[in-house]
């Protein structure tokens, strides 16, 4: 008899799967059929199974290659000022995946007991998102990051060594793996190197995942930029692409600095990569 559950950890097409009775994950492959079908599970994914066999992949609510995950109430943006140093391009490559799984971003700026990235939070606080700043080298801000994410699954991403595995362990009683920021190449040392959802009480679920050096995998679409919209209504034309056309409100926006400047510069970025396709 077959019963449903989520996978709550992934390593090399092995899956824990843990019961919606809430009995103990069980270690699950997938069956041949759906390895035929290319149909790949991700962590965050519902499943009907039976014994160590997934036999059907329940409907997504929305899904992501980075991090692998799917079903996300949230997904929680680790940056930094401090290396490895978050490229605000990167940051934005990531939002709108967000906005096109319509999943909310959640800003968090990590390692601020050295550099609070003050140009950062205050461009994309502009920007209207949710941004928050933490340590979790010292613990600061993390009662505000424990209201945002309460009660929901979230994942952490961000660059190799921006902190999510320290993070987590702080928010937590984890003791997880965390590594050394490479002096010399200013990166992190991919110290975490599967994907695990962990239960950190209340409601709330977090996955860990392997970070990141490069998101250029697949260039999402550039008309993501939510708070241009209050703007772009006004354009003197209807499909204007707020680059070179004459009266752009979102142009005098940015100008004006109603607008953060690198939102738009990003913005000018992938427009001109979606065009490249
Ligand atoms: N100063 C400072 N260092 C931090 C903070 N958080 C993490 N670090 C350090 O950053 C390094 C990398 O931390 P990890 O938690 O392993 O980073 P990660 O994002 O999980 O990296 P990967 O697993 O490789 O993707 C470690 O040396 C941590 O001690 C912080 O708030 N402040
Ligand atoms: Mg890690
Ligand atoms: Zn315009």
């Amino acid at each position: 008899m077959s019963i449903t559950g989520r996978i709550v950890k992934a390593i090399s097409g092995t899956y824990s799967v843990a019961p919606d009775d809430r009995g103990s994950a069980v270690i699950c492959k997938p069956r041949g059929r759906m390895r035929f079908e290319k149909v790949n599970p991700l962590v965050g994914d519902r499943v009907r199974f039976e014994e160590n066999t997934i036999i059907e992949l329940l409907p997504r609510r929305n899904s992501f290659a980075r991090p692998p995950v799917a079903n996300l109430d949230a997904l929680v943006i680790l940056v930094s000022a401090v290396p490895p140093i978050t490229d605000p391009y990167v940051l934005d490559l990531l939002i709108n995946f967000c906005e096109n799984e319509a999943v909310e971003p959640i800003i968090v700026i990590n390692k601020c007991d050295i550099d609070d990235y003050a140009k950062l939070y205050s461009a994309y606080s502009l920007a209207g998102f949710t941004v928050l700043r933490v340590s979790a080298l010292e613990n600061t801000g993390l009662a505000e990051l424990s209201a945002a994410i309460s009660n929901k699954t979230v994942a952490f991403t961000g660059d190799s060594g921006v902190g999510k595995t320290s993070l987590l362990n702080s928010l937590s009683e984890l003791k997880l793996k965390t590594g050394e920021v490479s002096q010399k190449l200013k990166r992190g040392r991919h110290t975490t190197r599967h994907t695990e959802l962990y239960d950190i009480g209340g409601g709330t679920f977090v996955a860990d995942s392997a970070g990141f050096s490069s998101v250029e995998a697949k260039i999402p679409t550039a008309n993501n930029y939510r708070e241009f919209a209050e703007y772009s209504e006004r354009c003197r034309f209807a499909d204007c692409r707020h680059h070179k056309e004459p009266d752009c409100a979102v142009q005098e926006a940015v100008e004006s600095g109603k607008l953060p400047r690198v939102r738009y510069e990003n913005y000018l970025r992938l427009l001109g990569r979606v065009g490249e396709r």
